[in-house]
């Protein structure tokens, strides 16, 4: 395999029923992206990828939601059918699963405040993965979706926000847009889905 190949990684941001329509904070349209993150996705592993796949994991009590302080009804409480991904969201075995949010004392919006089922964080599988551009798209665009890009881009990383494949909470109607302004302003570049697959073939390594 060579190291180009190694590169990139696609990170997906807590795509989980309580975050779609219907859901305990359910994001408008926050289903709709599920078809196109999918497509990412099978790009990812048709090409050998690393595929990190985050996940809101509260414990039941936690200063992250109203009743105890913040700013949140109860959602994606560990283990509840809410917590669980959207049944749609199709990603293979291979992809890791990072949970994050069950330090009762903190939000832990970012996905660097994730870990693995051995506890490793984000940022240490990135490196051996070999991750410098990390594809980040999901749920939500102006919260977990931004600190984790913010985040990527303190730890060195190159990040592409996939804008067809985010959607955000909007407690404010423009807060998405502010995110993405500010993503933007800082360093991140935003990608659809028709332009990365179609300029990907050209950064390929030739086939030997
Ligand atoms: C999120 C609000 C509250 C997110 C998590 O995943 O973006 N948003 N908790």
């Amino acid at each position: 395999m060579s190291s180009l190949k190694l590169k990139k990684g696609l990170l997906v941001v807590d795509v989980q029923n309580d975050f779609c329509p219907g859901g305990a904070l359910g994001i408008h349209g926050g289903h709709k992206i599920i078809p196109i993150l999918n497509k990412y996705i099978k790009f990812f592993e048709k090409e050998n990828l690393p595929i990190f796949v985050t996940r809101d994991w509260h414990p039941k009590v936690t200063k992250h939601f109203d009743e105890f302080g913040g700013v949140w009804p109860e959602h994606c409480v560990e283990g509840s059918p809410g917590a669980q991904f959207h049944p749609d969201l199709e990603f293979p075995k291979e992809a890791l699963v990072m949970s994050k949010g069950m330090d009762p004392e903190k939000d832990s919006y970012s996905a660097f405040h994730a870990t693995d089922s051995s506890g490793m964080v984000l940022a240490n599988l990135l490196n051996i993965f070999g991750v410098t551009e990390i594809y980040i798209g999901g749920l939500a665009t102006d919260y977990c979706v931004k600190y984790s890009a913010l985040d990527a881009l303190k730890d060195g990383l190159k990040v592409f926000i996939l804008t067809d494949a985010i959607a955000g909470v909007n407690l404010q109607q423009e807060d998405s847009i502010v995110a993405l302004e500010e993503m933007v302003s800082r360093g991140v570049k935003k990608t659809i889905s028709e332009e990365f697959i179609q300029i990907y073939p050209l950064v390929r390594s030739p086939k030997v």
